[in-house]
C-alpha cells in the first residue's frame, strides 16, 4: 500500500532498513525492537483519543485502550517492583519535565549532575526551559571517574534542594542509591532517579534498582529496556495524584496509545528469561569493548564499564570527537560525539565519542564481535582521513552484520 500511494516515503523507509541491517549500531542509547513491538506501533490504537487515565477518560469508546493501557502498568509495576506507573509521558523529556512540575514550586532547587561528567540536558542545563523555571545545582564526578558523593553531601548541606536527582546518559558507573536516599533524607529532599540508559538491566536485575527506595523515577522505553520510543514516570504513592495530574493535563494532551500498547508488549519481552540473558550479554559485551580498547592505548572516562556504554577520551589519538564520528559514519559504525567531564572542546567538536552495546547484543553479537569491532573502530579513527581505508572497513562490516540478521525478509 505505502509502496505505491507514497514511494518516496516507502524507498526512504527501505534504505534506512539497508542502513540498520548493514551497519553498525554503536549509540548507547539506541536499540532495535522486537517485531511484535512494531506490529503494536503500527496498530489501530493510533486512531484513538483517550485523555484520562484507564477507568476515568474524558472520551467513549475507550474500554479496550484500558486494558492495553492497564497491561502497561500492571506489567512495568511487577518488572521494577514500582507502586505506581504512569506510562503516558512521549519520551524522556517529558517525563522529566513532569516529575519537575509535580515535585516542584517555581524557584525550587535542584541536584543533578553536570553535563559534561555524564549527566543529560534536561537535568538543568542553561539552554533548557526549566532550568529558567527551577535553580539548578551541578554536582561532578572525582578525578578517578566517581560520582562525588562528598560533593552532592556538601552541595546538598549548602543549597538545599528540594530534588536530589541521579541517573545519566554518559556516565558508565552504577549508583549509590542508598547513600542519595541517606544524603536527601538529612537536608529534606526528595529523590528522583533517570534510568533511561540503565533500565533495561535494572529490569533484568544487572544494575541496583532505585524504584524500592526512590519518591520518583523517570525513564525512556526505548533504549536498553528495547520498547518503543517513549517515556514512563515510576513513583511511590504518596506521589501518585501529583504525577499524574502534571503528566494529564498539566503538560499533555491525548496519550499515544499504540505506542503504549507496545510499551506492554515490551515489558512482557523484558520479564522473560532470554531477556535476563540478553541484559548480561549487553555487560558483558561492553566489558570486551573496554579490553580491547585499553589494549589498542585508548583512555576511558569514568574507569571503564560497569553498564551497557563507554565514553572515550580521543585526546591522546590527535582525533576530534566530531572527526571520530563521521570517519566511523562511513565505515557504517554508527557512535556519537560527546563531551568528557570539564571539556575544553566545544559540545559540537568534543573530545569524545560514546558508544555502547545494546543494540548490537540485539542482534546476538558477543564477545568476539566486540573484539573485531574495537579493532575496526581503531582503524578508521587512526585512518579518519583515508577515505579507501574507510570504505575498506564498511565492506568488512557488512559481511559482518550479513551474519547477524536483523529484521530478515521486512519491508519498512
Ligand atoms: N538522546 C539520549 C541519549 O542519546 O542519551 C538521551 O536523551
Amino acid at each position: 500500500m505505502l509502496n505505491t500511494f507514497d514511494p518516496e516515503i516507502a524507498e526512504s523507509l527501505n534504505r534506512e532498513v539497508q542502513r540498520q541491517e548493514e551497519g553498525l549500531e554503536m549509540i548507547p542509547s539506541e536499540n532495535f525492537v522486537s517485531e511484535a513491538v512494531l506490529e503494536a506501533l503500527g496498530s489501530v490504537a493510533t486512531n484513538k483519543y483517550a485523555e484520562g487515565y484507564p477507568g476515568k477518560r474524558y472520551y467513549g469508546g475507550c474500554h479496550e485502550i484500558d486494558v492495553m493501557e492497564q497491561l502497561a502498568i500492571d506489567r512495568a509495576k511487577a518488572l521494577f517492583g514500582a507502586e505506581h506507573v504512569n506510562v503516558q509521558p512521549l519520551s524522556g523529556a517529558p517525563a522529566n519535565l513532569a516529575a519537575y512540575v509535580a515535585l516542584l514550586d517555581h524557584g525550587d532547587t535542584v541536584l543533578g549532575m553536570d553535563l559534561s561528567h555524564g549527566g543529560h540536558l534536561t537535568h538543568g542545563h542553561p539552554l533548557t526551559h526549566p532550568a529558567k523555571v527551577w535553580n539548578f545545582v551541578n554536582y561532578k564526578t572525582t578525578p578517578e571517574g566517581l560520582i562525588d558523593y562528598d560533593d552532592i553531601e556538601a552541595k546538598a548541606r549548602e543549597h538545599k534542594p528540594k530534588i536530589i536527582l541521579v541517573g545519566y546518559s554518559a556516565y558508565s558507573r552504577d549508583i549509590d542509591y542508598e547513600r542519595i536516599k541517606k544524603i536527601a533524607d538529612e537536608v529534606g529532599a526528595l529523590t528522583m532517579a533517570d534510568i533511561a540508559h540503565i533500565a533495561g538491566l535494572i529490569a533484568a536485575g544487572e544494575m541496583k534498582n532505585p524504584v524500592p527506595i526512590f519518591d520518583v523515577i523517570t525513564t525512556t522505553t526505548h533504549k536498553t529496556l528495547r520498547g518503543p520510543r517513549g517515556g514512563m514516570i515510576m513513583c511511590k504513592k504518596k506521589h501518585r495524584k501529583a504525577i499524574n495530574r502534571a503528566v494529564f493535563p498539566g503538560l499533555q494532551g491525548g496519550p499515544h496509545e499504540n505506542v503504549i500498547a507496545a510499551k506492554a508488549v515490551a515489558f512482557k519481552e523484558a520479564a522473560m528469561p532470554e531477556y535476563k540473558e540478553y541484559a548480561k550479554q549487553i555487560k558483558k559485551n561492553a566489558k570486551a569493548l573496554e579490553t580491547e580498547f585499553r589494549n589498542l592505548g585508548y583512555e576511558m572516562c569514568f574507569g571503564g564499564t560497569e553498564n551497557h556504554l563507554l565514553l572515550i577520551d580521543l585526546t591522546n589519538k590527535n582525533v576530534t570527537g566530531h572527526q571520530a564520528e563521521v570517519a566511523l559514519d562511513k565505515a557504517a559504525i554508527t557512535v556519537n560525539k560527546n563531551t568528557i567531564p570539564d571539556d575544553p572542546r566545544s559540545p559540537m567538536d568534543p573530545s569524545g565519542i560514546r558508544l555502547g552495546t545494546p543494540a548490537v547484543t540485539t542482534r546476538g553479537m558477543g564477545e568476539e564481535e566486540m573484539t573485531k569491532i574495537a579493532k575496526w573502530m581503531d582503524r578508521a579513527i587512526v585512518g579518519w582521513e583515508n577515505e579507501a581505508e574507510l570504505e575498506k572497513i564498511r565492506e568488512e562490516v557488512k559481511e559482518l552484520t550479513s551474519k547477524f540478521p536483523l529484521y530478515p525478509g521486512l519491508k519498512y
